[in-house]
């Protein structure tokens, strides 16, 4: 299970001030203790105006290549900040991300295929999220078919079916669920990635759902999530479900982690 750090977001209003005030010290802090709890990928979201968002990523990127040597995720979809960043970037970046719509597909595409970036696709078009799987899984057959045909190739594809919250939708854990079920099926090189506190937006006690949902979901083929791995709980819910689902050989990386104290509750 690969892990995409997502707590440098300026949507967040803590991450947004230190961003607006070139605080570099709070996202170096940030990207190092993510480092630190095993972030594979650091999400990046300038979450500014797009005027603004080639600026604000250039300095993040900086600011954060300063401080540990991770591999980020860009998430903007926004072609020409992309563009004007991603030459600076020290590792291959995921680009977070492509969707159905023609001209997200038509700016982004390209800089994946000419940077041989892995990049998400959401699973909509023109804004529209489908309500079916089904209707998903045709979204995604035309992405895959675009990316072919921009030389990206299905390993280089994470699909993210989209949890949305269930507090609109009963369903709608099952709906991403199937989905993956899907994309399993019928794109076995690909991967899954999910955002995954979405599901539990505007309900109480997040923690539980995201968790849960997290465990069945990797039961369904999920291999990378956009998440806080500084929670304890996260992290025990990850390494406890890859050691369920014999993912972890010899249990070494349980071990590991618990050895880190990345989840064992403190001595008393
Ligand atoms: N799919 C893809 N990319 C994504 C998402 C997705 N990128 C953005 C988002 N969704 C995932 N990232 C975050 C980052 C931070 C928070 C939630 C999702 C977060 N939220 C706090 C909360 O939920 O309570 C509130 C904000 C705050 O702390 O101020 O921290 O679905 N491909």
């Amino acid at each position: 299970m690969k892990i995409i750090g997502e707590k440098i977001n300026g949507t967040r209003k803590r991450v947004a001030r230190a961003i607006a005030e070139r605080d570099a010290e709070y996202i170096a802090d940030l990207a190092r203790r993510q480092t630190e709890a095993g972030a594979d990928w650091l999400d990046v979201n300038a979450g500014t105006h797009p005027s603004q968002e080639a600026d604000d990523l250039s300095w993040l990127i900086d600011t954060i290549q300063a401080a540990v040597d991770t591999p980020l995720c860009l998430d903007s979809a926004n072609p020409a900040a992309l563009r004007a960043v991603i030459t600076k970037v020290n590792k291959t970046p995921m680009i977070n991300s492509i969707s159905g719509e023609p001209e997200r597909l038509q700016g982004i595409l390209p800089i994946a295929a000419e940077y041989g970036c892995p990049v998400i696709a959401l699973a909509m078009d023109d804004k529209k999220i489908p309500e079916t799987s089904e209707k998903r899984m045709e979204v995604i057959r035309s992405v895959v078919a675009e990316a072919r045909a921009c030389g990206v190739s299905e390993s280089n594809l994470y699909i993210d079916p989209l949890a949305m919250t269930l507090s609109t939708n009963s369903k709608s854990a099952l709906v991403a669920l199937e989905t993956m079920r899907g994309v399993r099926a019928e794109f076995p090189e690909a991967h899954l990635t999910i955002g995954l506190s979405n599901i539990s937006f505007g309900l109480p006690a997040r923690s539980f759902i995201n968790r849960y949902f997290l465990s069945l979901a990797m039961a369904y083929g999920l291999d990378s999530a956009i998440l806080d791995p500084l929670d304890r709980d996260i992290q025990a819910a990850i390494r406890t479900t890859e050691l369920l689902l014999g993912q972890d050989n010899h249990c070494l990386n349980f071990i590991r982690a618990s050895r880190k104290g990345l989840f064992d509750p403190p001595a008393a």
